[in-house]
């Protein structure tokens, strides 16, 4: 580099760098212990701008990568701020207004409950009533008759020990919920025989008659008779006998099914009501 004055003089820095191509031929005649010398500075002498170059690029490029970060971040950030900020205050009138309508709902809710627990009153007074019907259906419950009523088959009877005659006896069973009893089938009849004392002549009206149409015997619901618990002879219509009667004596020949007679309605006997008791009472009377 000393000896090539002439570059030196001339140019600059750069034009030197572009003489040192010039100036090797010469430094090869001349001495022999330069080129080693000069080829140790050489890459030293051109290492220090490129380092410089590349640090200034990769800052360029770092500043230029940090500028484009923190744009992009301020652009993005101001505008998603802005959104966050509306959005939030949306969200906040948004939670306002919901609260108003659960609210309404609550109190909404609380009429509805109410009006449902009025509704639920006022249905169970209605059904009150109704429940105690179908509650014997359900489970009937045991029947229970009246002091010296006996029970069978649903139906109470009473065995009288005073007399009358056979209208009054009628009208005494009316005024105790029943009537002359009504006898269909053979264990009725044998029932109500084993109630009834034994005496010389005891009888007692039940409820049948043929005084509408003689000799057409009707039951006091107005059914006609089918077959009956006729002694043999019986009904003869003897002395105008119109009302039946059941003859119970001490002849222990005579039995339940053979034990019917026909007699004046107007005599005084003792008297068998029936009255019909729980589910049986509520049906029609049978024919
Ligand atoms: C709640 O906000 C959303 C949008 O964020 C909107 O569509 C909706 O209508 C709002 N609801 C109420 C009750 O304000
Ligand atoms: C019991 O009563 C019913 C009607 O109430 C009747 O149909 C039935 O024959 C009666 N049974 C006896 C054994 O009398
Ligand atoms: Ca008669």
């Amino acid at each position: 580099m000393a000896t090539t004055g002439n570059s030196l003089a001339s140019d600059g820095m750069y034009s030197q760098l572009i003489d040192d191509e010039e100036s090797r031929p010469d430094v090869r005649l001349g001495a022999h212990p330069v080129p080693p010398v000069r080829m140790i500075p050489r890459p030293s002498g051109s290492g220090p701008y490129r380092l410089a170059t590349i640090c200034l690029a990769t800052l360029c490029a770092v500043l230029l990568i940090a500028v484009i970060a923190i744009t992009s971040n301020n652009k993005t950030k101001p505008q998603g701020g802005g959104e966050a900020t509306s959005e939030k205050q949306k969200q906040d009138t948004n939670v306002t207004a919901l609260i108003a309508t659960i609210n309404k709902l609550q109190q909404e809710k609380n009429q509805l409950q109410k009006e449902k627990d009025e509704l639920l009153a006022k249905l169970a007074a209605t059904k009150a009533p109704e429940v105690i019907k179908p509650t014997p259906k359900a489970t009937p419950a045991p029947i229970v008759c009246p002091v010296d009523w006996h029970l069978f088959n649903n139906s109470c009877y009473f065995i009288s020990r005073t007399t009358r005659d056979w209208p009054e006896s009628q009208s005494y069973c009316e005024s105790q919920g029943g009537y002359l009893a009504i006898i269909h089938t053979a264990e009725e009849q044998t029932f109500l025989w084993n109630l009834l004392p034994r005496g010389h002549w005891n009888a007692f009206w039940f409820g049948i008659t043929d005084e509408h149409t003689e000799d057409h015997w009707k039951w006091v619901d107005g059914t006609p008779l089918v077959g009956g618990f006729w002694e043999v002879g019986e009904p003869n219509n003897h002395i105008d006998e119109d009302c039946g009667y059941i003859v119970k004596t001490r002849v222990l020949d005579r039995v339940a099914i053979r034990s019917w007679y026909d007699a004046p309605c107007s005599m005084y006997c003792r008297f068998i009501c029936e009255k019909e008791m729980g589910a049986g009472a509520s049906t029609a009377i049978p024919h």
